[in-house]
């Protein structure tokens, strides 16, 4: 009698086990719109398991965001973009997560562009959407605001670098330490800005204090300079976020420009930087 106890309790775990996996797999099928030509199991593995970013509503896919989705007609002109991104999205404010959305496609501006909406309320106040669930923040971020490291005072080599290279006279306004790349060792996401000079540089630094890239660099004239430096602050003005669940976390980064949103992605892993080693920006047309 006991044995076949045991043996009753063992089916019904099999077939519980059995139908999980083979949900989860059409769920992933579903949801990864892939051919399975040509395509090794780690292939399809990496495309189906590629999450849907969205930043404030925009595609973190460049190739996608260019794409014609809207042309001023009600009529859907972009049925397989429609079926990309109209759907459930994880929502992330500040770092934490706010709850799930149902997201739509929508225009902006005169010129066509589009983004993803969420009409419901907890759609107001989010930043990022996510169409897959896992930790895109896996290690947290410390935000300094004053009594910074002393590797980043006036006389240190990161701000005399800075000075030199661009005929400033800066100091550091804002730090963001977080181990990116996940080996123990923090990296620096710096704000330094020159006010008499109109002059900003957002630096990602490395742990040994070195400058990696200078991943915004504005330097004009602009009357309203104070402000826009409050508006890029580090903390408002773009996110250190693993958008590919990799572990590794990326760093968007908010771009003064004209008009519109114009953000940029970088990367560093490893002591491998991927992204230009100078963007500069502008304000002007
Ligand atoms: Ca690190
Ligand atoms: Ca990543």
């Amino acid at each position: 009698m006991k044995a076949i106890r045991i043996l009753f309790a063992l089916l019904i775990v099999i077939c519980l086990s059995g139908c999980t996996t083979s949900e989860t797999n059409s769920d992933r099928a579903a949801t990864g719109n892939i051919s399975s030509d040509n395509l090794s199991v780690s292939d399809i593995k990496q495309k189906v398991e590629q999450p849907i970013v969205l930043y404030n509503g925009i595609s973190l896919n460049e190739t996608d965001r260019d794409a014609k989705v809207i042309d001023g007609s009600d009529v859907i002109k972009n049925k397989e973009m429609y079926l990309k991104y109209e759907r459930e999205y994880y929502l992330y404010s500040d770092g934490t997560y706010i709850g799930r959305a149902n997201g739509k496609i929508e225009g902006r501006g005169l010129d066509y562009y589009w983004q993803v909406v969420f009409p419901s309320e907890i759609g107001k106040k989010y930043e990022v959407a996510i169409s897959n669930s896992y930790n895109p923040y896996p290690r947290r971020f410390e935000y300094i605001a004053s009594d910074f490291p002393k590797e980043f005072d006036e006389n240190s080599e990161v701000i005399r670098e800075i000075n030199k290279k661009y005929n400033v006279n800066s100091c550091v306004k804002e730090v963001c330490r977080v181990d990116l790349d996940g080996n123990g060792k923090d990296e620096f996401l710096i704000l330094v800005v020159d006010y008499v000079n109109n002059f900003f540089t957002k630096c990602l630094v490395d742990s040994n204090y070195h400058i990696v890239s200078y991943l915004t660099v504005f330097n004009e004239k602009y009357e309203y300079f104070d402000e826009l430096v409050k508006d890029c602050d580090v903390f408002s003005s773009g996110e250190i976020i693993d958008i590919n669940n990799d572990g590794i976390m990326e760093i968007i980064v908010d771009l003064p420009c004209y008009e519109g949103l114009l953000f940029k992605i970088f990367t560093y892993n490893n002591g491998n930087f991927v992204g230009d080693y100078i963007t500069n920006t502008s304000l002007k047309p």
